[in-house]
């Protein structure tokens, strides 16, 4: 089956921006018709098993005394309170997200910016916040929740919606891919890391004004970001009363990616038999490209 080409190519200053900053705001690039496709595979998967509510998952949190990364407190403001919904692999359930990840412009857009000659899946990730969600993305490194060592390795963001800071922008730290600290994942809603896992804390860039680049781009549907899977990055809350911030994020290796188990990072059963230093050369990185 062909791809569907990208509305426009993927320029060398892009690419030298990306691998500059650790992300790239490519304009104009995904036809309106492919992410049309998307909108009802989306809803199927907000209802599906593959879902977390992060929400909640953040007010167990948050009674139990963890302290979570918010935009204020529930009732903090007249719009009534959404919720902040996360899922992962949807590939594996709905053929619509496996047909997204292979067959979109994704995978030479990937291509391009890895300067790459294959890319393979890694997995996707459904990441909703409906009108007044309060829940921050806590800042992260993607590549410590991936079983993955190597330099080619990247996430598209793909929002369905126009995305503005105060309705959930993702925010980067500019250069933070050059850093080669292995850093501990967090649980999204809170800085707290994953119990059992492995590094150093992301620092508190919250708290670090002046002293990090945090870009952040106003997108409408069409654009997308990708950032390596080593950008330090986070997202506002929704303060919307009216708008949904819809986005799919699909994360790929290039050539240089092999195997490698994070201690205490979520496993996925289809990586049962890969062992560290393996090529991804297996059915459970499916073939993006050529
Ligand atoms: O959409 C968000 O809130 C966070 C996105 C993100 O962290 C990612 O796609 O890697």
């Amino acid at each position: 089956m062909a791809h569907i080409a990208p509305l426009r190519a993927v320029t060398e200053a892009e690419i030298e921006a990306f691998w500059r900053d650790g992300v790239v705001c490519l304009r104009s690039i995904m036809p309106a018709a492919v992410l049309e496709s998307m909108v009802q595979p989306v809803e199927d998967a907000l209802v599906s098993s593959a879902m977390a509510d992060l929400s909640e998952m953040g007010d167990a949190l948050g009674s139990g005394g963890v302290e979570l990364v918010t935009d204020g407190a529930v009732g903090a403001s007249d719009v009534p309170r959404g919720h902040f919904k996360g899922g992962t692999d949807h590939w594996l359930q709905q053929s619509e997200f496996l047909d997204f990840a292979l067959r979109s412009p994704l995978p030479a857009i990937v291509a391009a910016l890895l300067r790459s000659s294959t890319v393979r899946l890694y997995e996707d990730s459904v990441l909703v916040k409906e009108p007044g969600t309060r829940e921050r993305t806590a800042f992260h490194q993607d590549l410590a929740y991936f079983h993955l060592a190597g330099e080619q390795i990247c996430t598209t963001w793909v929002p369905l919606d126009s995305v503005r800071a105060d309705t959930g922008a993702v925010r980067f730290v500019a250069g933070s891919h050059l850093d080669r600290t292995t850093y501990r994942p967090n649980l999204f809603v809170t800085t707290m890391a994953l119990p059992g896992t492995e590094g150093e804390e992301v620092p508190d860039y919250e708290q670090m004004k002046g002293e990090a680049r945090i870009i952040s781009f106003d997108t409408e549907p069409g654009d997308i970001t990708v950032h390596h899977a080593r950008t330090i990055h986070g997202a506002n809350g929704n303060a919307s009363a009216t708008r949904r911030r819809r986005a799919i994020s699909v994360r790929y290796t290039g050539d240089d990616a092999r195997f490698l188990t994070r201690v205490g990072a979520p496993t996925k059963a289809h990586h049962a038999t890969m062992h560290d230093g393996d090529a991804l050369t297996v059915d459970a990185f499916p073939a993006a490209w050529p």
